[in-house]
């Protein structure tokens, strides 16, 4: 496995892949790198030729007031996870390369940047975007491998991919959960035990959510309610918001009709939590 920090050092490898006709994956991350994104290596690994996982804790997608300072950077353990996991090249460049003095250049996708995660984080979406299509310009890769559980991200990246005509396939890979139904993230770490054993309070919700539905409710108000007021009843938890919405427009619905995501955000403390479901009715 190959390890580098530098952009132009990624170039030599990739074109060595590229020669043998292998097909490029990427997996961006910003490390502390746990079992969910370990099942994105794992999908690159079997689909595409030669696996590229970024590491890269990106300042641009954080508020002023977030925890980019303390975000965990365990990059020894990172480097032994993808090694162990068949990575054939691990990227992890500085904040001064990716952005350096006099940058300016920044991606927005309207409108889909500005609701659910991103009217609480001002700003989040546009850092991603930009950082996102960096790592396609980089790495160029084939395919690009994402997490439903970050299902606003993933909808902002294909609108991206295909406003700007990026050459890169997207692939989104199931959430990954702790056996009690807590979606798996880096930032599960922050919480102490008592807010932990509330944390699957959000999963709990969004499978009240789903056998609603099953039995015949297709009333927005009514599923956002049943997530709402899960959460008035989990000790410590602060409902950011509570959504259902077009899986293409983001936009609310008021009837359950064609691909609907339901979402929510959840503040323990100063930790937020997201997670979600998505539904074909
Ligand atoms: P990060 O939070 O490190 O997540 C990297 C990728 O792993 C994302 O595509 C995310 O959706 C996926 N992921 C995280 N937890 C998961 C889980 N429990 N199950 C399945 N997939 C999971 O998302 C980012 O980094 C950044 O915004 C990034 C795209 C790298 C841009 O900086």
């Amino acid at each position: 496995m190959i390890v580098v920090s530098d952009i132009e050092s990624v170039l030599p490898s990739l074109r060595e892949a590229r020669s043998q006709g292998l097909t490029i994956g990427l997996v961006p991350t910003m490390g502390a790198l746990h079992p969910g994104h370990v099942s994105l290596m794992r999908a690159s690994r079997e689909e595409t030729g030669f696996v590229v996982v970024s590491i890269f804790v990106n300042p641009t997608q954080f508020g002023p007031a977030e925890d980019f300072d303390c975000y965990p950077r365990p990059l020894n353990a990172d480097i032994k996870t993808c090694e162990a996991n068949g990575v054939d090249l691990v990227f992890h460049p500085d904040a001064k390369a990716m952005y350096p003095p006099g940058f300016q250049t920044f991606v927005e996708v309207k409108s889909l940047q500005d609701v659910l995660c991103g009217a609480s984080r001002p700003g989040h979406f546009r850092g991603v975007a930009t950082v996102v299509l960096k790592l396609f310009n980089i790495i160029q890769p084939d395919v690009a491998y994402f997490g439903q559980k970050d299902a606003q991200q993933v909808r902002i990246i294909r609108r991206m991919v295909d406003d700007l005509n990026v050459p890169v396939r997207v692939r989104v890979c199931p959430t990954v959960r702790e056996p009690d139904g807590l979606a798996i993230s880096s930032r599960n770490q922050y919480l102490d035990e008592a807010q932990r054993t509330h944390a699957r309070a959000l999963f709990q919700g969004l499978e009240e959510v789903r056998e609603r539905v099953l039995k015949g409710e297709r009333d927005a108000q009514a599923l956002r309610e049943v997530l709402a007021s899960r959460i008035a009843a989990t000790p410590g938890a602060q409902l950011d918001y509570a959504a259902v919405v077009d899986a293409d427009t983001l936009k609310p619905v008021r009837k359950l009709k064609g691909e609907v995501l339901v979402a929510l955000a959840v503040k323990f403390g100063t930790t937020r939590l997201i997670d979600n479901l998505s539904l074909t009715v």
